[in-house]
């Protein structure tokens, strides 16, 4: 007797190729009365077919404390009794009690031991590939400007619609691996797209003929990726195990696993997030629990010895270019949550959850130049950049208090503290648009409310509430500048459309919970207005 337990609607539908689903039964009384106390015999009765024996996953999302992070345990507690609608989670209140959802609960927020693997082999054997992809045709199958396409990640049944900028129609929908999260990232040519899943997945989509044509776990809780500006190369930050996986971009065969640690090799760490940092060709990686960033050149013309090299992954077999894909490091005083670049890629802006004070580390020179007026943390990726005054300025949000700071790049010294209605994740703009829109998805009086900032007076000038009570958040405009997407952020929510120079709502297109969105145009040319 086995049976489907997955929790926290955690759970999808399974992908393409993915595997076959069980039978479903019930487990006899003798069985569950033996159990009753002990939740980890629940756990390999009830739930481990689809979690996995491990809780790594396997049709159902990994159940490990690092995957519940976001998931309220009283929310887990009602996910298990009474399932969850539209998905495989089914209800199981009526085969286990009160008592024993509770102690399953309970347990799978607790550490597994020992702590699970993912091997090269492991990811080896997660990997497919669409057959004969590169004979796919190298032009779009469809009449929209190829750049500009949106792609929206909508969580409410983890799919992502692919919709045309032009006529604000989507143009197709396909089944996404569950819980994507952070941007997809594209090749120059606009024409592949790599997702990551917060269970580790990579997906590759191709665009111009809307099929998804490869895909392999690298990691069993993941950060993000980056692909390389040359558009051969996908780095991937894990949380677990603590590695950086290196990727081909053609086939996402493994190339490289870098096991994450301090010099001495004797500190591990998680990894915050991974950017490339196209005019330097390399990767930029912060770590999460050792102050140190890291710099991975990926050119081949990358130097054999680069200063400050302690750790040495050169002598791995197979690598026959010394400089290229070898990390360099960075000492820093305090770890970096957070971070992102000036448009030249020459700082990087980073801050940490503790610390009072962000930080401003030059690449070059590779250590901290200055520190940033920045309280607390802004969510990744979500600064911006744009002209004021004659100087450049970035600007970010905050998540644990209302407002955006201001700060100018050649002082680092804060020129503006524009008050919001409460924390926020998100803050876009375009380069053709005097306006800046940031959320306050965090706070409870302004979820509902996008505020509009004028980058010419720092003066918030607008407060869009079209749908009162409900959650509002993450815009990004399309190629021209000209209207603004947000996300109504509700299972039967929307894209509400607004025209960017009159801020009038000029269309809402149905979707499921959306959440980022991301054109391709922006996102390729590196758009000073939002995240790369
Ligand atoms: Fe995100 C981007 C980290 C919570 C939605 N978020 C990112 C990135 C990182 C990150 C590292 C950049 C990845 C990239 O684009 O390469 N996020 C974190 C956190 O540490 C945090 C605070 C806690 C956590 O759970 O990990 C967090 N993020 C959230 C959410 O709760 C959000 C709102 C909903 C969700 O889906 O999880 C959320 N994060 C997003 C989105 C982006 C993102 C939509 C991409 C924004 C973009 O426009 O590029």
């Amino acid at each position: 007797a086995s049976l489907l337990v997955l929790l926290a609607g955690l759970f999808v539908a399974p992908f393409a190729a993915a595997q076959a689903q069980d039978a479903i039964t019930t487990a006899s009384p003798r069985t569950a009365a033996a159990a009753a106390s002990d939740p980890a015999a629940l756990f390999a009765t009830h739930c481990a077919s689809c979690h996995g024996a491990s809780r790594t996953g396997g049709t159902g999302p990994a159940l490990l404390p690092e995957s519940l992070e976001r998931l309220k345990k009283a929310e887990a507690v009602k996910v298990i009794g009474q399932g969850r609608p539209a998905t495989q989670m089914l209800p199981f209140a009526d085969r286990l009690s009160a008592d024993q959802i509770k102690a399953v609960a309970d347990w799978i927020y607790t550490p597994v031991v020992p702590t699970p693997t993912w091997s090269e082999a492991d990811m080896a054997a997660s990997r497919w590939l669409l057959p004969d992809a590169d004979k796919l045709p190298a032009k779009p199958v469809f009449a929209a400007d190829p750049l500009n396409v949106f792609l929206v990640v909508e969580t409410g049944d983890h799919h992502v619609s692919v919709l045309d900028g032009d006529k604000l129609e989507p143009i197709h929908r396909f089944q996404s691996r569950y819980a994507l999260h952070g941007g997809p990232k594209f090749t120059k040519d606009g024409r592949y797209v790599f997702f990551a899943s917060r269970d580790g997945w990579v997906t590759k989509y191709d665009l111009w003929n809307l099929k998804v044509v490869g895909e392999i776990r690298a990691g069993l809780n993941t950060r993000n990726v980056a692909v390389s500006a040359d558009g051969e190369w996908v780095m991937v930050a894990n949380y677990l195990p603590r590695t950086l996986v290196l990727l081909s971009a053609k086939d996402l065969a493994v190339q490289r696993i870098y096991p994450v640690t301090d010099a001495s090799g004797k500190q591990s760490s998680r990894v915050s997030a991974v950017y490339t940092a196209a005019p330097r060709h390399s990767f930029v990686v912060a770590l999460k629990d050792v102050p140190e960033a890291w710099e991975i050149r990926y050119d081949k013309n990358a130097p054999e010895v680069w200063e400050g090299l302690v750790h040495d992954y050169r002598m791995r077999e197979g690598n026959p270019l010394p400089g290229q894909f070898t990390p360099r490091r960075i000492k820093l005083d305090q770890v970096l949550d957070d971070f992102f670049f000036t448009q030249d890629y020459v700082n990087l802006l980073g801050a940490s959850r503790e610390a009072t004070k962000g930080q401003v580390v030059n690449l070059d020179v590779r250590r901290k130049i200055a520190d940033l007026d920045l309280s607390g943390m802004p969510h990744l990726g979500s600064g911006i950049t744009f002209d004021w005054q004659g100087k450049r300025v970035m600007a970010s949000p905050n998540l644990s208090s209302g407002k955006v700071t201001v700060i100018d790049t050649d002082t680092w010294k804060t020129v503006a503290t524009i008050p919001t209605l409460g924390p926020g994740f998100f803050l876009r703009s375009h380069e053709k648009s005097p306006y800046a829109w940031v959320d306050s998805m965090m706070s409870p009086e302004g979820r509902d409310t996008l505020q509009v900032i004028d980058k010419r007076t720092l003066e918030v000038v607008a407060k869009l509430r079209p749908e009162p009570g409900k959650t509002l958040a993450h815009v990004e405009f399309d190629r021209y500048g000209k209207y603004v997407l947000a996300s109504l952020w509700e299972q039967d929510g929307a894209l509400i459309v607004f025209d960017a120079a009159t801020l009038k709502e000029v269309k809402r297109i149905p979707m499921k919970k959306p959440v980022g969105k991301y054109n391709v145009f922006n996102k390729i040319n590196l758009s000073e207005g939002t995240s790369h």
